[in-house]
């Protein structure tokens, strides 16, 4: 069974909507999504002076009816739509430049997994056409996905090539206090230019991460954070799963992102019916997020790295900065999805969905 991370999954649009039911079939959470691409204009705004019929740009809110607010409902729904078309178009060819979580291969000295980071200034396309002043790992946001096993040796080079000084603190992680990664308490910072060396054993699994934490509101919220997955030594208590997905969620200086993108260029999730997704969920911003899965439920197992007896279900999980919450979705109801931040000034605006916004993706 594939265990190829969801986020390297790229559907074709046809194969997107086919595989969920949608192309051919009557899956009425699909139907608008069928429909909007023979869209027609509602008769009412083909009704004689009215903005649209004359190719006038509506005019702003404040109307509370006649023509006006008939373009205002209709120019929702438009960009509403145009949203989500976007969406499906980023599943097939990415809308915008970049993509962050890339897996870094480590090479072996001895017994040693040996990994190299550096710290960078990044241009990143957070949504198509929005080109925020970030800060990353390997020239990317987040940075690129570090995973070893439970009780590893691990050396991690980090150069800085910032403006100003950092440091890498292994979020969730036992390890010597020296290694803890925080300017002044357990180190002098890694100034511009310089490089300094992690070195330490792996003694608890999880899905943990890795952040700055020196000028941290500003370095970790501007893209300075990645995932840091620990796999258990001894699997036979973990839950079975087929596929897995990693969420990192932030907020603030980029904007609100899922895994560095702001809908509609985040990824979607896709499975198999029948298949159980694990999903790890990462929270680096500096908000609450309650992440919303309509149709379905997911099965919490795991908080930062510890386990929870029993597991509980819920189809809302908050998580709050600086937690991991991993969770088992059986995926047994086939379509399209949502799945959201449920604070909604986080996820949809008049201008349709933003920010922290995906759909799972089961399909027949
Ligand atoms: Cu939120």
């Amino acid at each position: 069974m594939s265990k190829e991370p969801i986020s390297s999954i790229r559907v074709g649009r046809r194969r997107f909507l086919k595989g969920a039911g949608v192309v051919g079939a009557a899956l009425p959470v699909a139907g608008g999504l069928v429909a909007a691409a023979c869209y027609s204009e509602p008769e009412t705004a083909k009704s004689e002076g009215s903005p649209a019929a004359s190719g006038a740009t509506p005019a702003g809110g404040g109307s509370t009816g006649g023509v006006t607010a008939q373009v205002d409902w209709q120019k929702i729904d438009n960009d509403h739509k145009k949203g989500v078309e976007d969406f499906l178009k980023n599943q097939a060819t990415p809308l915008t430049r970049g993509k962050g979580m890339v897996a870094l291969q480590p090479r072996l000295e001895g017994d040693v997994k040996v990994f190299d980071l550096t710290m960078d200034e990044v241009e990143w396309e957070v949504a198509p056409g929005v080109i925020e002043k970030g800060r990353g790992y390997n020239n990317m946001i987040p940075g690129p996905t570090i995973r070893v096993t439970e009780g590893d040796k691990v050396k991690i080079n980090v150069k800085n090539n910032l403006t100003e000084s950092s440091a890498v603190h292994w979020h969730g992680i036992r390890l010597p206090n020296k290694m803890d990664g925080v300017p002044y308490v357990t180190q002098d910072p890694i100034e511009p230019g310089k490089t300094f060396t992690y070195e330490f054993q792996l003694r608890n699994q999880g899905s943990h991460m890795y952040h700055s934490h020196h000028n941290s509101s500003d370095q970790v919220n501007r893209g300075m954070l990645g995932a840091f997955i620990v796999e258990p030594k001894d699997k036979s208590t973990y839950p079975k799963y087929d596929k897995e997905a990693i969420l990192i969620m932030n907020d603030t200086a980029l904007g609100f992102t899922l895994n560095g993108k702001s809908f509609p260029a985040t990824d979607a999730l896709v499975a198999k019916k029948g298949e159980k997704l694990l999903v790890r969920w990462m929270n680096e911003g500096m908000q609450y997020h309650p992440m919303h899965l309509h149709g379905l439920s997911m099965t919490v197992f795991q908080r930062d790295g510890y386990p929870i007896n029993p597991p509980y279900e819920c189809d809302t999980i908050d998580v709050p900065p600086g937690n991991r919450f991993d969770c088992i979705i059986d995926c047994n109801e086939p379509g399209l999805w949502a799945f959201h931040c449920h604070v909604l000034s986080h996820a949809e605006s008049p201008a349709g969905f933003f920010g922290l916004v995906t759909v799972l993706v089961i399909q027949e």
